[in-house]
């Protein structure tokens, strides 16, 4: 039923919106505002909930030209294609004519924020939600904002776009997400940096992060509902930020915490007696974390793995076969498969299924199964053979490099004496950790690239040698004889039980 909603209080800088009377999910909104002043680079918008704390950033502005005006009616929405930065002119009245997105800068591009998803997810929706519009302390601008308006829809999103409106010709925007960065309500997600978030099984399972960019500790918070609760971290709310939920297979339930407190998703299926591993990610490109499950299933008689996810863009369910037996008959005979959690190595802003898998004659390779957001169909990218059964392969990025847009490959090898690190395609390994040691996925300095890092719980501290200039750091002490890293659980894969 869709519904309009109009501020409480008219023509001032801030706009309250009561959604008391909206029971039902929100699946869509757009935000209108009738607003003249006369230095759009001036304002700073966001939504705030009613603690003051869960705010959804609206539009960076400092890419506007300061002899940018904002004159007329201005539409905020999820579908679009555009922000009021990328529309900006070099001079004259911002364009009115076509809806924006709310965004806010991620890691190396823009991050996607979603106003449905905000007002689902992570907002108490029975206290006000307030649209603030700030000026800049230094501001010389004038002008006021006439109406606000926040149209809620509870049925299936108004495709605003695909009625022939015409948009800028901009690329579109994609969210190049930093690996495992875990925030609570109030922190900020680092652009540059990872935290060290451990998860402890032992009595009442629970997480804690340590943050180092700015420096803070989380937690421990409450996990799970026992010592074999698998994690499924991801973006469920609407602000491009990553929460800890868990998988409960004997409910077929992802359980997550946001602001509007404990919600759950389910992904159907019988999944008590059905082998199969989360693999966290967002593979239709929209900036929020799938549900989605690798599992083994029937393929004309044989066994073999589909991945089944509850795609959030539209909520359609889909199995998509992803055995490199069917993908790749020839090279592939082995049951070592090993899944991990999806991401994006080509920074296209859509997660590929990772798939670290034996070769026919033993070795191990990766293959990225990348589904094409628009169709939902998948292809196969077999990578080159790297690592031995038994090594964890370790995600995240370990080129940065500007020429290539792949992630490169790191496995990490443990003998009886060491970890050993193999880079893609150096055969000299890089001895770093002990026996006992979890390797980590985890970028601890400021250069957006993967540190060889491995988490030893006898000391509970982070052993890094840092990417950005060689230097062996030692970090800690964090966590307890009993945690186990993040960045290992999800952040590395091996065709083992994990
Ligand atoms: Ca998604
Ligand atoms: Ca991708
Ligand atoms: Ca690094």
């Amino acid at each position: 039923m869709p519904a309009t909603l109009a501020p409480s209080t008219a023509a001032a800088a801030t706009s309250s919106f009561d959604f008391s009377a909206i029971p039902d999910t929100v699946v869509s909104a757009t935000l209108q505002i009738d607003i003249s002043y006369s230095r759009a680079r001036e304002l700073n918008w966001s939504l705030v909930d009613s603690s003051g704390v869960v705010v959804l950033p609206l539009a960076m502005m400092s890419g506007v030209s300061s002899a940018v005006s904002m004159n007329g009616r201005y539409r905020i929405s999820d579908g679009a294609a555009t922000t009021w930065a990328l529309a900006a002119p070099a001079t004259g009245n911002l364009p009115g004519a076509y809806p924006a997105r709310a965004f806010q800068f991620g890691q190396g591009g823009t991050c996607i924020n979603l106003l449905a998803r905000y007002l689902e997810f992570d907002i108490d929706r029975s206290q006000p939600l307030t649209l603030q519009i700030s000026r800049l302390g230094s501001a010389s601008g004038a002008g006021s904002i006439s109406g606000a308006r926040l149209v809620i829809d509870t049925g299936a999103p108004d495709e605003l776009l695909a009625s022939g409106m015409e948009e800028p010709n901009h690329p579109p925007l994609v969210c190049q997400r930093p690996s495992f960065d875990v925030v609570l309500n109030g922190g900020s997600e680092s652009p540059t940096r990872s935290p060290l978030a451990l998860l402890d099984y032992s009595g009442m399972p629970d997480w804690s992060i340590r943050q180092f960019d700015p420096p803070l500790d989380f937690g421990p918070i409450p996990f799970g509902i026992g010592a074999s609760t698998p994690a499924y971290p991801g973006r469920f709310g609407g602000r491009s930020r990553m929460n800890i939920g868990f998988w409960d297979e004997s409910t077929g339930t992802l359980n997550f915490t946001t602001g509007a407190g404990a919600r759950t998703l389910l992904l159907p299926g019988d999944w008590s007696t059905t082998l199969h591993f989360p693999i966290p990610g967002d593979y239709d490109g929209d900036g929020i974390t799938d549900l989605a499950m690798a599992f083994l299933g029937d393929f004309g008689g044989q066994p073999r793995f589909y991945a089944r996810i509850l795609f959030s863009r539209d909520g359609a369910l889909r199995d998509i076969l992803i055995d490199p037996r069917a993908y790749d008959p020839v090279n592939h005979v082995s049951a070592n498969i090993g899944f991990g959690a999806g991401q994006d190595a080509d920074q296209n802003g859509v997660d590929e299924i990772t798939v670290y898998a034996q070769l026919s004659g033993g070795l191990m390779r990766l293959i990225q199964f990348v589904v094409d957001p628009a169709s939902l169909t998948v292809s196969g990218l077999g990578g080159p053979a790297w690592g031995l059964l038994g090594d964890r392969l370790v995600l995240g990025n370990w080129t940065a490099g500007s020429s290539g847009n792949q992630f490169g490959l790191m496995v990490a090898r443990q003998t009886a004496s060491a970890w050993e690190w193999y880079l893609f395609p150096n055969g000299v390994p890089t001895l770093w950790g002990l026996p006992g040691d979890f390797p980590v996925s985890i970028n601890v300095d400021l250069d957006r690239k993967n540190d060889i890092a491995v988490y030893r719980p006898s000391d509970q501290r982070l052993y890094v040698i840092r990417s950005s200039d060689g230097q062996q750091v030692i970090l800690g002490p964090f966590g307890s004889a009993s945690s186990i890293p993040l960045g290992y659980l999800i952040g590395t894969t091996a065709p083992l039980a994990f």
